[in-house]
């Protein structure tokens, strides 16, 4: 099922590799054209643009915009118990690895009297996005509420699209979750709209204001990516989420049946998902596929997941050895990547790029997923080799503070001026000496 490359004799440098191993071909670009006229339409026409882009791209108009408060209790008094308590779970566990992530004010003293302290501040409001699409994702609100409220954001909006079957609100699931992590401010819409709104801000049908955000997070379709791309500056975002993906280095000790679960539950997402297989092991590459083939066809996306593994972001790529395999999986820089041999802790200790890694046989993607506590929005498409997925840090901003007295300014103007000299840019060094010389300027 997965298609084979077989680098058993040689593994190419990092570039070149790049280059054959399989990956989806996102063009944002390609559809920046349709985005641009929702996004100028909402900046000049606030939430009307929005109901007709909703109406013309969701297929309904709800009467208004922002879900009243009452409907986040309804939503969460009518949720499943076993649905209430795994999300309470999911939101307890984040919130202690969250925690830990909490960076403290560091100050430096440079010299005696010289200082620089590193500040971090939270961002003041910020615009999370939870997908509707093939799938809802109540696990998506808290991977983006818990880092942002345990970083300290005041002000918080949540964003998903309206459903038909639901009259125009969001996934009750969805408002539930808001519910649960104490998010009052949730606005039914979704797509390119959802992001100029929040970039832009606006008045719904009954007078309620959106305050625009400052900074936007949360995965989407190609759209809402698009729409990110185009008011980045204006609002900072996340990152631009691609199709999920997962890579999975597994050995001759690997279990076919846990690997082939592993590469379908990612493949689930989306037909352009893409689950990778690098393994030393060609015994173990027939064996999963003998198993892809069988669990395929017993669950429920079939359709899905047979295109997603089929397609050219998927594949098995086999290697003599693990170092090799390394190589490989670190050029590719997935999202996801499982560590599935002989001392797994080991191995997966030398990974230098992925957005997660999942260390041996009980630490299935779905695991962090929902319940392992760690965040779920990494980053695709190979950023993983420059970026890290969501956390408490995304949410702060570190300010520095430099506060030198008059002995340490003093004792490195010199320094200040020759710099300034070098680069040409005289009236620098006289903002520092300005500061000793006496001599009233008009008689120099
Ligand atoms: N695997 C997705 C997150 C997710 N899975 C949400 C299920 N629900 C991207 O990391
Ligand atoms: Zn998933």
């Amino acid at each position: 099922m997965l298609s084979r490359i077989d680098l058993r004799g040689r593994v190419p440098a990092p570039v070149e590799l790049r280059a054959v191993l399989p990956r989806a071909e996102v063009d944002v670009d390609a559809v920046l054209h349709r985005v641009r006229p929702i996004v100028d339409d909402v900046a000049a026409r606030g939430v009307a643009a929005v109901l007709d882009a909703t109406e013309r791209l969701d297929r309904i108009r709800p009467e208004r915009v922002r879900v009243p408060v009452e409907e986040l209790t309804a939503a969460l008094a009518g949720l499943d118990p076993s649905v209430r308590a795994a999300l309470e779970e999911t939101i307890a566990r984040a919130r202690a690895v969250h925690a830990d992530q909490r960076r403290v004010d560091v100050t430096t003293r440079v010299v005696p009297g010289g200082t620089v302290t590193e500040r971090w501040v939270p961002v003041a409001r910020v615009g999370l996005y939870a997908p509707g699409g093939l799938a809802v994702y109540p696990s998506s609100v808290v991977m983006n509420v818990v880092p942002a409220q345990t970083a300290g954001v005041e002000s918080l909006v949540v964003c998903s699209p309206p459903q038909a079957e639901h009259g125009g609100r969001p996934h009750p699931t969805i408002l539930a979750a808001c519910a649960l992590l104490g998010v009052t401010e949730v606005w039914a819409v979704g797509g390119a709209q959802a992001v100029a709104l929040l970039s832009y801000g606006g008045t719904d049908t009954d007078g309620a204001e959106l305050a625009p955000v400052d900074l936007i997070t949360g995965p989407g379709n190609i759209y809402v990516t698009a729409a990110k791309r185009l008011l980045r500056g204006l609002v900072g975002i996340d990152s631009e989420a691609g199709p999920t993906e997962i890579a999975i280095l597994a050995d001759d000790t690997a279990d076919a049946r846990h690997v082939a679960a592993d590469l379908i539950s990612q493949a689930e997402h989306d037909t352009l998902a893409a689950s990778v297989l690098v393994t030393t092991s060609e015994e173990l590459a027939d064996a999963v596929d003998a198993e892809l083939a069988r669990q395929v066809e017993a669950t429920k996306h079939t359709e899905r997941i047979s295109t997603a593994l089929r397609g050219k972001q998927s594949g098995c790529v086999l290697v003599s050895t693990v170092d090799d395999g390394l190589r490989v999986v670190d050029a590719y820089a997935a999202e996801h990547l499982e560590i599935q041999t002989a001392d797994a802790r080991a191995v997966a200790a030398r990974v230098r790029n992925a957005g997660a890694v999942f260390v041996g046989a009980y630490s299935p993607v779905s695991l962090g997923d929902y319940c392992a506590g760690s965040n779920h929005v990494l980053p695709t498409g190979g950023c993983a080799r420059h970026s890290s997925g969501l956390s408490v840090q995304t949410f702060l901003r570190g300010i520095h503070v430099i506060d030198y007295d008059e002995r340490a300014l003093r004792e490195v103007a010199d320094k200040v001026v020759a710099l300034a000299t070098a680069e040409d840019l005289p009236a620098h060094g006289q903002a520092v000496t300005a500061r000793f010389d006496q001599t009233p300027l008009d008689e120099k």
